[in-house]
């Protein structure tokens, strides 16, 4: 009797590549004698491209075929295949690749014959020696830079490959990983350098394996490159606080203050912007510190309301239109400013014009009561704009 790999394929509107990757992953069962190769087509149950109905008839035209919905994101569409596997095809190993045609299927023989050997977990490689990375530069440099990127936050350092999915894997240790601790319900992609840190703690013995990698056939990519770097900075300081024996629960908690991350960021925008007219107004308008503050500050509010709509909050349903959102922001920055005004203000009063040697420059009094606003105001800003501005309503 043969033995069963089977291939999980996470598919999220891959309406125009899926018919070619299951062929061509099929086509591999001639290169292994001994195996039955079983897909099962994990798609999102976003998918609105139609990739259902060419799915569904494909599972009727082969047995080897099977089609799940699975809720949203890469990470629940690899691990609730491979649980879909392991209850109802009993495989011996479990191997998953993408399905938008990216990576050359013959990778699945070389990833079978290494778990063969006895490692317990055969990872694709572009990296290593026989891989290839056949994108445009742009998108070669981009993933290489995003690999050594997780490998130094993340590690491990002696694995080339951390962010493809090319991967085969026993389903002992599939069984071993801790998906408590594991992201994989998380929207983004780090569910693959995650997996192959867990996968590491539960012990596997791993190998990598030459992958030749192009660019996709057909459709559009899901990476959400912003969202997937702040995951992968998140849980690497995760990684590296519990190596540390710290243990926090940092991931989680920075994902919980992702909205607060977002809206300091956009606070650091506004406050360039605030600065950098703040001193022409001074410099150029011979105005007082107190009135450039309150021009420079209005400037920044109106990019920080842009911002903020647009991208910190921009998932929040809100009861109020745009307009009315634009009105409550102004209200409570000029809430802010009053309060950045009268910070100036009082510095001002209490220390007057001068200047303090810095690394052996003269640096003015006016910087520092411009830095000392940030805080305060930053800390009301938010709190009333996540409470008031944007509160979200559920439907
Ligand atoms: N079920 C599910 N599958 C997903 C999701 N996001 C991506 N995929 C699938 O995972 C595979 C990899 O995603 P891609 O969008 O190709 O990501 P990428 O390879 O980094 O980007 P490109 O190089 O532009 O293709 C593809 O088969 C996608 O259809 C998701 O949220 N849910
Ligand atoms: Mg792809």
């Amino acid at each position: 009797m043969k033995k069963i790999v089977s291939v999980v394929l996470p598919t999220y509107n891959e309406k125009a590549n899926i018919e070619g990757t299951i062929k061509k992953v099929l086509e591999q069962e001639k290169y292994l004698p001994d195996y039955e190769i079983n897909i099962i087509i994990a798609d999102d149950v976003r998918s609105s491209d139609g990739i259902e109905q060419i799915a569904k008839e494909l599972v009727k035209k082969n047995k080897e075929v099977h089609f799940i919905k699975v809720d949203p994101g890469l990470g629940v569409g690899l691990i609730k295949g491979h649980q879909y596997a392991c209850t109802h095809l009993h495989p011996d190993i479990l191997a998953q690749i993408d399905a938008d045609g990216q990576v050359e299927a013959d990778v699945l023989v070389r990833l079978v014959k290494t778990i063969e050997q006895g490692y317990t977990l055969a990872i694709g490689s572009r990296f290593i020696t026989g891989g290839k990375n056949k994108l445009s530069l742009m998108r070669k440099l981009f993933s290489y830079g995003a690999s050594m990127f997780c490998r130094l936050l993340i590690g491990p350092w002696d694995i080339a490959e951390v962010t493809n999915s090319a991967r085969a894997f026993t389903p002992a240790l599939f069984q071993k990983i801790n998906l408590e601790r594991l992201p994989w319900r998380e929207r983004t992609f780090i569910v693959q350098p995650a997996f192959l840190h867990e996968a590491i703690l539960a012990g596997a013995k791993y190998k990598e394996v030459p992958l030749v990698f192009k660019n996709r056939l057909e459709g559009y990519s899901k990476n959400k490159v912003f969202n997937y770097t702040y995951d992968v900075i998140a849980y690497g300081l995760d990684v590296r606080l519990h190596s540390l024996g710290l243990n926090i629960p940092f991931y989680k908690l920075i994902k919980r203050a992702k909205t607060l991350v977002k809206f300091s960021l956009v606070g650091v925008i506004g406050t360039i912007i605030d600065f950098f007219f703040y001193k022409i107004f001074i410099n150029h308008f011979g105005m007082p510190p107190a009135t450039s503050k309150g021009f420079s500050t209005e400037i920044a509010i109106i990019n920080n309301f842009i911002l903020n709509n647009y991208w910190t909050f921009r998932y929040r349903k809100t009861q109020t239109n745009i307009w009315q959102k634009l009105g409550i922001f102004n209200l409570v920055s000029l809430g802010g400013l009053v309060i950045g005004v009268l910070i100036v203000k009082f510095l001002h009063t209490a220390y007057g014009d001068g200047f303090v040697n810095l690394f052996g420059r003269p640096i003015a009094y006016n910087n520092f009561y411009f830095f000392a606003t940030i805080p305060p105001v930053m800390l009301w800003n938010f709190t009333v704009n996540h409470f008031i501005t944007w509160r979200h309503q559920e439907d």
